[in-house]
């Protein structure tokens, strides 16, 4: 038996400053059109695919950091991609930045949508993994604070039954931690989406600067295979806010395999055909809900220092 799906991640150029939503939502409804034309079923979109990615510095004008969230998804500037998505019956994952309102309290996550043929939203997740400083380290050209900015994700992991398949999001730095893969697939996710905002060098640590690509694909295709997922990333690439990006989207078989991957660092669609079964198959193989959480582990030790 076979299931197919086919999907693409949609990779995007950078997104400076002056660039209004309108402007970019163009960008994505066109990516969105290209995949009509290729077949594809649903497109995965970067982390904060709005708004350049401003947590790598200071943003201390009150009215220019509220320019950067959404406080409803969709609102008046994106409900145009939400009409593309139903005109050309191809569903999206999207990230942006969340304002929401809870008890009275704001709250703003670094949060993505996960959106169906008809162009109607079916879930959203916040990011859990919100890595980085809340203040800026002295002494480092480009800061990464987006604990300043956002409050850790509160909805957990969810999935959802869709495109004929289970789906799971992802955002950025939750695609390097193990329990990311096996919270989805344990509730049941054979397909994740992740959207990510990775800079391609390290200024505080360039001895790393050569594994940059390594340590993107290593973790996905060692989640993928070790949790029977198909994996599709998509990144924010290019030089944006004069900071060069790891662009490398890619989609990722549960063999661990890479099916597909960008060859530019501009707007891209990266496209695979999917075959579902073969999640099913590895799962079973791997016989995921039984030798895989074993008494025999023994009490999880308290940490050793
Ligand atoms: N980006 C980074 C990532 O994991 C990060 C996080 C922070 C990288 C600090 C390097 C240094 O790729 C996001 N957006 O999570």
């Amino acid at each position: 038996m076979s299931r197919a799906l086919t999907v693409a991640a949609g990779q995007l150029g950078p997104i400076e400053r002056a660039d209004g939503r309108p402007s970019v939502v163009a960008r994505l409804i066109a990516l969105l059109e290209r995949a009509k034309a290729a077949g594809c079923a649903l497109v995965a979109f970067p982390e904060m695919a709005l708004t350049p990615f401003f947590p790598r510095r200071l943003v201390e004008d009150d009215e220019e950091l509220a320019g950067y969230f959404e406080s409803e998804m969709p609102g008046p500037e994106t409900r145009p991609l939400f009409q593309a998505a139903a005109d050309l019956q191809v569903g999206f994952a999207l990230g942006y930045c969340e304002r929401a309102r809870q008890n009275g309290l704001e709250r703003f996550f670094n949060s993505a949508v996960l959106v169906g043929p008809d162009g109607a939203v079916i879930g959203k997740y916040r990011k859990v993994h919100v890595p980085g400083t809340r203040d800026p380290v002295p002494g480092l050209p480009v800061q990464h604070m987006e604990p300043r900015y956002f409050s850790d994700g509160d909805l957990g992991f969810p999935v959802w039954p869709a495109f004929g398949s289970r789906i799971g999001l992802a955002i950025c730095n939750d695609r390097r931690w193990p329990e990311t893969y096996r919270l989805l697939r344990l509730a049941g996710a054979e397909l994740l989406l992740i959207g990510y905002n990775t800079p391609a060098h390290l200024p505080d640590a360039p001895w790393q600067n050569d594994l940059r690509g390594f340590h993107h694909r290593l973790p996905m295709q060692a989640g993928a295979y070790q949790n029977s997922l198909f994996v599709v990333a998509a990144a924010k690439a290019g030089v944006e806010e004069g900071v060069e990006m790891l662009a490398e989207s890619c989609v990722i078989a549960p063999s661990g395999e890479l099916l597909a991957q960008a060859e530019g660092v501009g707007d891209e669609l990266v496209v695979a055909r999917l075959d579902l079964e073969m999640a099913e198959r590895y799962r079973r193989f791997l016989d995921l809900e039984g030798s895989r959480r074993s008494e025999a582990y023994g009490p999880i030790a308290a940490p050793t220092r």
